[in-house]
């Protein structure tokens, strides 16, 4: 898949783009990630990009010519078309989900603004989908365009490896990822839990479900609500439950004798 950026800092987007598995996906020509400068078609002897808001107040906005003339140059340069994504806090909220839908398509344009954004009516014309990255405010696009890359491009077919596999993602199944180990199995800052070194597979996966589903209930409940559960899920989640409550009130007895 390729990805089509128009931002005026074009060096910053490919070395966000240039490090770990997507910047192997890119060697492997798995991922290819192409920059367009809106400078580059100004075509004043300054190269404006900017201009004062209509209506007044402080703030520039993105000119719509230059804007124009740099996804027209990045279009034409496409055999497919492209679907271009507007970053920027008034988007829909993005999710793994729409990162996995995202991953199918051939060809993403990422149009990056600065200043106070991009004049409304080239949005209009050239912009398929507005999407934001989170509910705060960023000084521009790009680290927007940079968190699609990393997030579209590692599940680019024979990105990640065995070990990495997107199967074990957390949101892969909706969940919270559970808690990962490593040896020694016995450290000054607590032990692995026993179950983890028993070698009984099935108890390990439903150690680590019971643990995805008890970390999703108590740090992101709303994850929970959005999601049946089946049988196993339910009955994991309420093992999980009545052990949190007893540690609660053992914790809570054990404060209280500190007193
Ligand atoms: N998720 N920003 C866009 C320019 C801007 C200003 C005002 C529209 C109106 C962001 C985010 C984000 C900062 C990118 C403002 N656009 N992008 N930029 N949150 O904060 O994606």
């Amino acid at each position: 898949m390729r990805f089509d950026v128009v931002t005026l800092f074009p060096d910053f987007v490919r070395q966000c783009a240039a490090v770990g598995v997507v910047g192997r996906a890119q060697q492997r020509e798995l991922l290819q990630v192409e920059t367009w400068n809106p400078r580059d078609y100004a075509t004043d002897n300054y190269r404006t990009v900017d201009g004062r808001t209509c209506g007044g107040g402080p703030g520039m906005v993105m000119l719509i010519d230059p804007l124009r003339a740099a996804l027209k140059a990045m279009r034409e340069a496409a055999a497919e078309p492209v679907h271009v994504i507007y970053l920027s806090p008034q988007g829909a909220r993005l999710t793994q989900g729409r990162v996995e839908a995202l991953a199918k398509l051939p060809r993403i344009g990422l149009l990056c603004g600065r200043y106070e954004g991009v004049d409304e009516r080239l949005l209009a014309h050239e912009v398929d989908e507005e999407l934001s990255i989170g509910d705060y405010v960023l000084s521009g696009g790009e680290l927007g365009a940079a968190v699609i890359i990393d997030a579209v491009g590692r599940l680019q077919e024979g990105a990640l490896n065995d070990a990495q596999s997107a199967q074990q993602d957390s949101f892969s199944d909706g969940l919270l990822d559970c808690p990962h180990y490593a040896k020694p199995v016995r450290h000054a800052l607590g032990d692995v839990p026993e179950v983890l070194l028993s070698g009984d597979h099935a108890a390990i996966r439903r150690w680590r479900l019971k643990q995805a589903l008890g970390r999703t209930w108590l740090r992101r409940p709303d994850l929970l609500v959005q999601r049946a559960l089946d049988k196993e899920s339910r009955a994991l989640l309420e093992e999980f439950r009545r052990e949190y409550a007893q540690s609660e009130r053992e914790r809570l007895a054990n404060d209280a004798a500190e007193q």
